[in-house]
């Protein structure tokens, strides 16, 4: 009986005294202690009727317990679905009825307001807290640690993840367990990590980046992990000591850079810092280096593939440039309109196609004929080029994207909320560049009647609607919105003309 992805990231640890976890508060939770944690959990699960491919989707704040659930779900072959704690009840209701989970876990804070939500989904609501209390742990607490894992196939899911789609609705990443296993396999190697390493952790868990990229990598590679709630300067910058490695967005490493006490001797004896899920400015790049002598390694990947290309570790990591395919993947740049693979530095559209591809979009085929080809390559939407020693160089984004602190933000889904609002005719949502976000939200709106509209209803209306990241940061108003012949809105010449609007840091 097997189950790939346990046997290979957490049956090693069983019964070892090693530290996995460093905790706030000088707390620490050893390989055993956080896998008879998930075994309770696992056995809590099988408690409340839950079984192999079922969905659990989990809104919790960060903690080693929530980390113990993921764990909890594999073992179980229960399918996780991490929720990002940002999302309001308006959006969560969509996720937990689409998944038709089984359980849903939430913050005992927000259970009375999420309780409907989760009752006409058909879903037992849990609780979990940041200091992993509620109905959940306490369930967890009377259970054994002992739990006879899960039989699963490599092609079998272990988890869901949503990605908002250009359409406006949200779509899940269906992630098999040879998706999540061949990526941190690729990765260990390529970045070289061993259980020496001690990895600073501040990224959320409910994306591929803090979930897959740093905490498989440092099961598979046995290490431990400074695991903090979130990014918080001070405190990275008092565990930065105590690390080998870390791993950000690159917000991370320009508020490091912004801060004077971030020096090359406290960086002095780290191994590596690596960047992703938004692109690192070469300005960056350059800057950390001058700053600390260290080159940041650079990678490029997205939820429906994990990671795909990385800098190398021994050779040139270069600026601007996402490095080269990980092994076993493949890329090749395309023609938008055609298909057909281009030459060197020729700019189109990146195709992906490995073990690393997900499997296709939950309950949406269509859309998986879409993106996903029947020859196995992915169509990322992401613009770019290769060059003549093979670095892939991220160029641009085919679809209409932001990203916004490494957050996804489709213009769309916020702009189907605003031509809701009252005195608005139609909108336009762009990017626009941001010292600390790199990119950040601007709604343009068209008023239906005269030329203003009030923006304080809208401006309440986004705070119950949309999750924080999500909120425009600045409003325009035009009297109409400019368009091509077509009647296409030319959000380009949007983009110049408010290119400057977060000039100064917000
Ligand atoms: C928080 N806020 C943001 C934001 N994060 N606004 C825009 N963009 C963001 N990314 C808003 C909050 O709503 C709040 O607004 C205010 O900022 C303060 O909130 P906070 O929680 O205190 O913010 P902070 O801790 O400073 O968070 C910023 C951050 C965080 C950059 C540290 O967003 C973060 O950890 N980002 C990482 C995202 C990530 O892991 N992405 C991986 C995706 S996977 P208000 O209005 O309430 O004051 C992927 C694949 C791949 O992309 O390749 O990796
Ligand atoms: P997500 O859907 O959250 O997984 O985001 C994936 C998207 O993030 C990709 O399609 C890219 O547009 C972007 N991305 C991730 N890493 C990088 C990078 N290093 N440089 C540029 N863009 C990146």
């Amino acid at each position: 009986m097997t189950n790939p992805l346990y046997d290979a990231l957490f049956a090693p640890h069983e019964g070892q005294d090693t530290i996995f976890l460093h905790l706030p508060g000088n707390q620490s939770l050893t390989h055993a202690e956080f896998l008879d944690e998930a075994g309770r959990y696992a056995n809590a699960l099988k408690s409340l009727g839950v079984g192999p491919g079922d969905r659990v989707a989990v809104h919790v704040a960060k903690s080693a317990a929530a980390l113990a659930l993921y764990a909890a779900c594999v073992k179980a072959g229960v399918v996780f679905l991490p929720l990002n704690t940002a999302y309001t009840p308006a959006e969560l209701s969509y996720f937990v009825a689409d998944s038709e989970a089984s359980v849903f876990v939430c913050d005992p804070g927000e259970a009375q307001e999420l309780e409907e939500i989760a009752k006409s989904a058909g879903a037992a609501l849990m609780t979990l807290d940041a200091n992993g209390e509620g109905t959940l742990s306490s369930l967890a607490a009377k259970q054994e640690a002992a739990f006879q894992t899960a039989t699963r196939d490599s092609e079998d899911l272990a988890a869901l993840l949503y990605t908002s789609g250009t359409t406006g609705r949200s779509k899940g990443a269906m992630l098999t367990q040879r998706n999540l296993l061949s990526n941190a396999e690729s990765l260990i190697k390529t970045w070289r990590f061993t259980a020496d390493d001690v990895l600073l952790h501040a990224l959320p868990i409910f994306h591929s980046h803090g979930l897959f990229v740093a905490t498989n990598v440092m099961l598979l590679a046995g290490g431990s992990m400074i695991f903090l709630p979130r990014f918080d300067l001070e405190t990275v910058l008092a565990e930065l000591p105590k690390a080998t490695t870390m791993m950000g967005v690159p917000t991370f490493y320009t508020r490091l850079l912004d801060e004077p006490r971030f020096t090359r001797d406290l960086a002095s004896h780290m191994r590596l810092f690596i960047s992703g899920s938004a692109p690192l400015l070469a300005e960056t790049h350059i800057q950390f280096e001058e700053r600390t002598g260290h080159r940041i390694l650079e990678r490029y990947g997205m939820t429906e593939t994990s990671m795909n290309t990385s800098n190398p570790y021994d050779g040139e990591r270069r600026a601007g440039t996402v490095g080269f395919p990980l092994p076993g993947v493949e890329v090749k740049v395309c023609s938008p309109e055609t298909g057909e693979e281009l030459g060197t530095d020729e700019i189109g559209v990146l195709w992906v196609r490995g073990p690393n591809v997900f499997k296709g979009y939950w309950r949406m085929p269509e859309k998986t004929r879409e993106e996903l080809r029947e020859d196995g390559f992915f169509i990322t939407g992401d613009l770019a080029r290769i060059d003549d020693r093979g670095y892939v160089h991220i160029v641009g984004r085919g679809k209409d994207l932001i990203i916004s602190g490494g957050y996804n933000i489709y213009p769309k889904e916020i702009e189907l909320f605003l031509d809701e609002q009252p005195g608005v005719k139609e909108s336009a949502v762009i990017g626009a560049p941001h010292p600390d976000f790199g990119e950040s939200v601007v709604a343009v709106l068209v008023p239906q009647d005269g030329d203003t509209i009030d923006l304080a209803p809208i401006e309440a209306e986004a705070q119950k609607s949309l999750a924080g990241f999500k909120r425009p940061r600045r409003y325009e108003i035009l009297p109409e919105l400019p368009r091509n012949t077509m009647g296409k809105v030319q959000k380009n010449q949007l983009r110049e003309q408010y290119a400057d609007v977060f000039q100064a840091k917000s």
